[in-house]
């Protein structure tokens, strides 16, 4: 194991963690841009864009659909239970943001997540402003919403869309460089922003920033450590020095 937090004082260590698809991969969860990617079956433009579901919101239900059953049936794994963990033992000095839309770090237990990217469990109304609300039904053909009649769309965030969040997790960043804080990625390619400029404003803090990777991301220069394997077995390893 390629250095480990073993020499951070545990309990008064801030972490910040963020997790992309990678971290789901060993649940059964298909990536983007891995093998077998999402990305590599449908072009983005046809299903992650408000101008998609404008034009063809039954492919893009059935998008959504198709993930919204595989993720239904999904199990968290050894590396979301150990970031649930790692909540139970420093509790607020950990703040999980995740780029998954799949629920697993919630089933996992934790709590207080950024869900940058949405959540394909809600749905909300593409035409009036009504809130989003907990859904888990696969649709044959797009719902409407009941106060309006137009089409209800995941509550995912789309490109081209506003993320929600991200100023949060910057600011955890900025009130706690100077703590003890350390960044932590797990399975992301780097590739998508502004999700992915955290780990340049964590290295602009001088706060280390580490990834676990099954291959090298595109913005590994960006981290102070690489760890390069499954997320569901160097996750636990690199944790366990602070969790135990
Ligand atoms: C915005 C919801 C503006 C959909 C998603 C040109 C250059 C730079 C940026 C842009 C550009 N053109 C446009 C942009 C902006 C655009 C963007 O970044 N595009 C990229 C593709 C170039 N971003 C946006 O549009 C964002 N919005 O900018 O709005 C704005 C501002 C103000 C006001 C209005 C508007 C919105 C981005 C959000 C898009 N939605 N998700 C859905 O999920 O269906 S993004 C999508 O990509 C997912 O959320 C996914 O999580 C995310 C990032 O991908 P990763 O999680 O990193 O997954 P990936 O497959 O890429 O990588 C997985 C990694 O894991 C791999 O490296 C693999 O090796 C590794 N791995 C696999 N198995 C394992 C593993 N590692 C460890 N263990 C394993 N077992
Ligand atoms: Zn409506």
């Amino acid at each position: 194991m390629p250095g480990s937090l073993v020499s951070a004082k545990p309990l008064g260590m801030k972490i910040l963690v963020m997790t992309g698809a990678g971290v789901s991969a060993e649940s059964g969860i298909p990536t983007f841009r891995g093998t077998n990617g999402l990305w590599r079956t449908h072009r983005v433009e046809d299903v992650a864009s408000p101008e998609a579901f404008r034009k063809d919101p039954r492919l893009v239900w059935d998008f959504y659909s198709e993930r919204r059953a595989k993720a239904r049936d999904a199990h968290p794994n050894k590396a979301h239970l150990a970031l649930k963990v790692l909540q139970n033992t420093i509790g607020k000095n950990m703040l999980l943001v995740t780029q998954n839309v799949d629920g697993l770090h919630v089933k996992a237990g934790n709590t207080d997540i950024i869900e940058l990217h949405g959540n394909l469990f809600e749905s909300r109304c593409f035409n009036c402003g009504r809130p989003p609300f907990k859904d888990s039904k696969v649709y044959n053909e797009p719902p409407r919403c009941t106060m309006c009649y137009g089409y209800l769309r995941p509550n995912i965030v789309w490109f081209g869309e506003q993320i929600s969040g991200f100023m949060e997790a910057v600011k955890f960043i900025s009130d706690n460089y100077k703590d003890d804080l350390y960044y932590i990625a797990v399975g992301t390619s780097g590739t998508v922003y502004p999700a992915a400029a955290l780990t340049r404003i964590a290295k602009d803090f001088q706060v280390p920033t580490w990834i676990i990777n099954d291959e090298t991301p595109g913005n590994v220069s960006e981290f102070t450590h690489f760890i390069q394997g499954k997320a569901s077995e160097m996750l636990p390893k690199l944790l366990k020095d602070i969790v135990l």
